[in-house]
This record gives structure tokens, C-alpha cells and sequence, in this order.
């Protein structure tokens, strides 16, 4: 059932002993959002946790004792920024990706309402927005602590306000968490400013990759898993790649396999418009936002690369670009 913000709020209200998921490779909105809800429900006595996978170092303080571990002991299963159970990230538990959700709170147009209750905002930027709105209907205090988790789910998910996703709104619950003492310019130094050798690494090898297609419509970086190997980065690190095809003048989609394994490949699609990013994903299995969308794919990297070159080229062929 699709349920409003202030329906959320008395759902949580009621609630005790909550486990919080997010989906698997779980990026700033997904750390972010959960930690925001965890710490908001733990301030108002609540006994809460979330269950993770493995995400990037530069999200590990935003979790800091929020871990569920493996004796926690809940009634409840609340995902975060997740739009199908296919994608569920659980963590350390023993739960599965088709375990009883109570509550989804959302901001993915794909949500494919899996949950008992969904509460989905897709003009939210960010499911960091809509956890904010719902802490604010539950009159819980925001903390610098809750604002610095909030501020990150923004950030990250707009890439630092530059997105076609950003809003007002967006700004202004930015704004509201800088006055509410989150330390901005420290977390934009971390998320946006600062990266590893081992990334910088990957990253001058991928642009090496960049292959341009359909009359330089489509841009294409495939990063092998000798690329992964030779780098030595650490999966949860290579997120902004995705982002890098799409940078170059007169491209439509962006497009990032990465051979995570051998013979499994995540693919990540970036489009400007009139480009649909979701429409490509979903002829593979996956899904997101009309410009950011991704999907998983069995087969090796050459493979990944020929099919979802294929259905790109029908969405540029179906928006009249080539
Ligand atoms: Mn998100």
C-alpha cells in the first residue's frame, strides 16, 4: 500500500526493535538515509539497527555504532532508497532479498512495491529528503549527527547538487542541515574532493577504455576485473566512474560496465534527456531514474558491453537522436 509521509511517521511511532536495509553496493543516499533513521528513531528511545553491505570508507563515520550485530534481535524490517527486492542489500544477517518488509521508504519512480507499506516520494532527490520530511512529522530532534547523515544522502545523490535532480527543495534541506551544524564543507571534501590512489588509479585506466559510439551519442567505459586486480581498489570506491562517460560534450548516455567478477558485470547507465536511463536498465532487468538507472548482467564484460550498446541504441533511435 502506498502510504503518505505523516502515515510513515506513525508507522515508526508504533514500532519498536527495527532492523533498517538498504539496497546491496549501498551508495551516500543508502548509508545516509538508514544511519539518519536509525540514529532519529534511537533519540526518541527506540531500539533500532541497520545492516549494510560493504560501502565506502568514506561513509564508515556516519555508521559508527549503528551495526546491527549478529544477536540483534527485531519485530520489524524497514528498507531505505531500495526500489525492488532484487536488489535488497542484507547485510551480515541471515535474512534474504525476499524477507517481510513493513515499511519502504522511498524515492525511486522504478519502486516496484515490494513492502507492506511504501512511502515513495519520487521528486525527492534523495531518500535522505524523505527520511528528513518523516523525522520532521515525527518531531524528532535533528542533531548535528543526524544532519551530517541527511546532508550526505543529498549531496551524494545529486553529485553535490549538480544533477538534474536537485531542487529547491533540495537546497533547502541542505541549507537546513549546514544550520543545523552539519559540517559541510568537511563532507564535501571527503565525498567530492578527495580520492584514493587505488581509485585514481582505475579511474586513468577506464578513461583509457572510453570508447564513443552512435555518432559520439554514447560513451562507454568497461572496466575489466585485471582493471580491478591491478588498481587494487575496493569495489565501494568505483561509484563515481559511472558519472564520467556521461561528462563528455555531445553524449546522451553514459554508460559503465564493470566486471565485479568473472562473468558478472554491474552496468550503470547516465543519460542527459530527452534519454530515458530507466528504460535502458529495465530492457536488462534493472531500473532507477530517468537519468541515472543501473542493472546487473551474467555474461563477460565484451557481452555486457555488445547487449547494452544494443538497447542504447534503440532508446537514442526512440528519442529521435540518431
Ligand atoms: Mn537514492
Amino acid at each position: 500500500m502506498r502510504i503518505t509521509k505523516s502515515e510513515a511517521a506513525e508507522i515508526l511511532l508504533a514500532m519498536d526493535n527495527i532492523l533498517i536495509l538498504a539496497h546491496e553496493n549501498p551508495d551516500g543516499d543508502a548509508v545516509g538515509s538508514t544511519c539518519a533513521l536509525c540514529k532519529g528513531l534511537r533519540s526518541i528511545g527506540k531500539n533500532a539497527a541497520v545492516s549494510l553491505e560493504k560501502f565506502s570508507k568514506n561513509d564508515e563515520k556516519l555508521a559508527e555504532g549503528l551495526i546491527a550485530t549478529a544477536d540483534f534481535n527485531y519485530d520489524h524490517i524497514i528498507a531505505v532508497d531500495t526500489a525492488d527486492n532484487r536488489i535488497m542489500g542484507v547485510g551480515e544477517t541471515s535474512l534474504n532479498k525476499n524477507c517481510e518488509v513493513e515499511l519502504c521508504i522511498d524515492h525511486h519512480i522504478s519502486n516496484i512495491f515490494y513492502a507492506k507499506n511504501t512511502c515513495l516520494d519520487e521528486k525527492a532527490a534523495a531518500a535522505g529528503e524523505v527520511v528528513y520530511d518523516i523525522l520532521k512529522e515525527m518531531n524528532i530532534e535533528i542533531t548535528k549527527d543526524i544532519a551530517e547523515c541527511i546532508y550526505v544522502a543529498v549531496a551524494t545523490d545529486t553529485g553535490c547538487f549538480r544533477y538534474s535532480n536537485t531542487t529547491a527543495k533540495t537546497f533547502r534541506t541542505a541549507a537546513d542541515m549546514a544550520d543545523l551544524g552539519a559540517d559541510v564543507a568537511a563532507i564535501n571534501k571527503i565525498q567530492f574532493e578527495t580520492k584514493s590512489k587505488e581509485y585514481a588509479a582505475i579511474e586513468k585506466m577506464a578513461i583509457s577504455s572510453m570508447q564513443l559510439h552512435f555518432d559520439g551519442k554514447c560513451a562507454i567505459l568497461a572496466i575489466t576485473n585485471e582493471m580491478y586486480v591491478e588498481s587494487n581498489v575496493s569495489d565501494s570506491e568505483t561509484q563515481p566512474l559511472a558519472s564520467l562517460p556521461r561528462q563528455i560534450e555531445g553524449v546522451y548516455a553514459g554508460i559503465t560496465v564493470k566486471e565485479k567478477k568473472k562473468g558478472m558485470c554491474r552496468i550503470s547507465v547516465r543519460t542527459n534527456a530527452p534519454v530515458n536511463a530507466s528504460k535502458i536498465a529495465s530492457y536488462l532487468g534493472g531500473g532507477g531514474h530517468s537519468m541515472a538507472a543501473g542493472c546487473s548482467f551474467e555474461g563477460s564484460v565484451e557481452d555486457a558491453v555488445k547487449t547494452v550498446l544494443a538497447y542504447t541504441e534503440k532508446e537514442l533511435k526512440e528519442s529521435g537522436l540518431i
